[in-house]
């Protein structure tokens, strides 16, 4: 903290605050670090930094007053019930995020909830610069906060800007469908560095910028003309997240991991292959596709329980916006169709678990699962992917994962399928389980070198490291 004005050097802003209210047995509430990869990224790079974090606290009205949690500084920023509804189901959920995700499901337009998004957004960034000391570093996260960049820079030109973009950056021709297209490029365009899961969103963006407003593009720079006549380059790169691979290690190592990863086993039966899915229930996930490719192998007789069991973790998840709702409906009775036409007593062909789960028992299902199932039809990343060769310190263990998640860029050691082409991915499926122990602990050894060697630290400094030297290209660090 510098001084009594309590403004610090960095300040990242992102929908949610890193903490969730917990309530405890005696009724009292307390604060409790989320256990995400983002914090665990921004608690390495804090360390040692004078840091504050920007967010909403998760319960719709008042805001907590700012506090201190763990070394780090908390602003809490609030938001009404009908902003809740309007700029976070609705603009954020309902219309940025079918957008960002191939349209799976048709995106809503309202404009009052464009309205609530923009007030919101200008929140946010009254709420950064009250915190940002002078030429701070400030760090916006993701699809819910893209007017927060030019607000800022309009409010504090001293400061620097980046942002970064967890999810998918969609092809012009679907982000064109936006009413309020031009106003969200301009809006990024405040930022000096925008970061992007793959390649392919970067350029997606750069070519928003050029077809929609006319910008000119240069590499992985764009040039706009500013109302006094001066030029801003603003960069845009691909800096693909990652997880805390040493902290995972550690924790499946635990010998309480171990021995919790072999009840899991035992009490599903000891079958001879435990496949696992573990997702937000999100129609971006592949779910649906994924349990009806399960069923026709069941069908089939290529799998049947007890030797083969799948076990699908589906999170709760943004349970007031439809499309949601009806997933998760159209999930159960498909498990309870499958359950009932192929399971027995005892022994269910699908164990479906509707819940969160913490740290250590989702580290016990990755060491517990034979073969991890990702087919989303369209993902930013997809850190499950990633958790679960992290936590595979014995080697084994086989990765199906579709070639529509980000993280397909960096694993291509995986069995990688079109989760569309239900009779392909039967066959990866199969595949997965039916390889030579050999060929599966290359392929694991070979995604484990990259991870660990990728890892979300490393992230969140190459993010920092262009963000400083923007517009200008980063220079590669001795790791690179
Ligand atoms: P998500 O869409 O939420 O993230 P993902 O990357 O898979 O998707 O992250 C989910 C996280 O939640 C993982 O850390 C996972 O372990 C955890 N999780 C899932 N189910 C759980 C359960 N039942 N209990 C406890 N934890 C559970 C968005 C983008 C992604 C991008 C990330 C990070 O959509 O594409 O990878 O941000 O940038």
């Amino acid at each position: 903290m510098s001084g009594s004005t309590h403004t610090f050097d960095l300040v990242v802003a992102a929908n949610r605050l890193p903490v969730d209210r917990v309530v405890l047995p005696d009724g009292g509430t307390e604060w409790r670090r989320s256990p995400g990869g983002l914090v665990t990224a921004m608690e390495s790079v804090m360390r040692g930094r004078e840091g504050a974090w920007v967010g909403w606290a998760g319960e719709a009205g008042d805001a907590p007053e700012p506090f201190e949690e763990d070394g780090m500084f908390l602003r809490p920023v609030p938001l009404s019930e009908d902003e809740v509804a309007y700029y976070y189901e609705g603009f954020a959920n309902d219309t940025l995020w079918p957008i960002y995700h191939d349209v799976i499901v048709p995106a809503t337009f309202h404009r009052l909830w464009w309205t609530a998004y923009e007030k919101v957004n200008r929140r946010f960034a009254e709420a950064i610069c009250d915190v940002a000391a002078e030429g701070a570093t400030v760090w916006v996260h993701d699809y819910q906060l893209q007017l927060v960049p030019a607000m800022v820079r309009e409010m504090r030109p001293d400061v620097r800007i980046g942002w970064f973009n967890h999810i998918p950056f969609p092809p012009v021709e679907l982000f064109a469908q936006l009413p309020w297209r031009r106003r969200l490029v301009e809006g990024l365009l405040g930022a000096d560095f925008l970061g992007f899961q793959r390649v392919a969103d970067a350029h997606n963006f750069l070519r928003a910028c050029r077809q929609l407003l006319g910008l000119s593009t240069k590499g992985e720079t764009v040039t706009s003309t500013l109302e006094d006549g001066q030029t801003r380059v603003v960069r845009a790169s691909a800096i693909p997240i990652s997880v805390d691979f040493t902290g995972l290690e550690e924790l499946s190592r635990r010998p309480e991991v171990i021995q919790r990863a072999k009840e899991i086993r035992e009490s599903l039966g000891n079958p001879e292959t435990i496949f696992l899915g573990v997702d937000r229930l999100d129609y971006t996930k592949g779910i649906r596709h994924r349990l009806k490719a399960y069923a026709e192998l069941l069908e089939d007789g290529e799998v049947s329980p007890p030797e083969q069991v799948f076990m699908q973790v589906a999170t709760p998840s943004r349970e007031r916006v439809d499309a949601y709702r009806e997933l998760r409906e159209e999930v159960e009775k498909e498990v309870g169709r499958v359950n009932g036409e192929y399971g027995d007593i005892g022994s269910a062909a699908v164990h479906y678990l509707h819940h969160s789960y913490p740290r250590d028992e989702m580290a016990a299902m990755f060491l517990a699962a034979d073969v991890l199932l990702v087919t989303p039809l369209r993902d930013g990343m997809n850190l499950v992917a990633k958790e679960y060769v992290a936590c595979r310190h014995d080697g084994a263990g086989a990765l199906v994962l579709s070639e529509f998640t980000g993280a397909w860029h960096e694993l291509h050691q995986a069995y990688v399928c079109n989760p569309h082409d239900i009779a392909g991915l039967k066959q990866t499926i199969l595949t997965a389980m039916r390889a030579p122990e050999a060929e599966r602990r290359r392929r694991m050894k070979a995604m484990r070198r990259r991870v660990a060697d990728h890892d979300v630290q490393r992230w969140a400094s190459r993010f920092l490291e262009a963000l400083e030297q923007a517009p200008a290209k980063p220079t590669r660090t001795p790791r690179e």
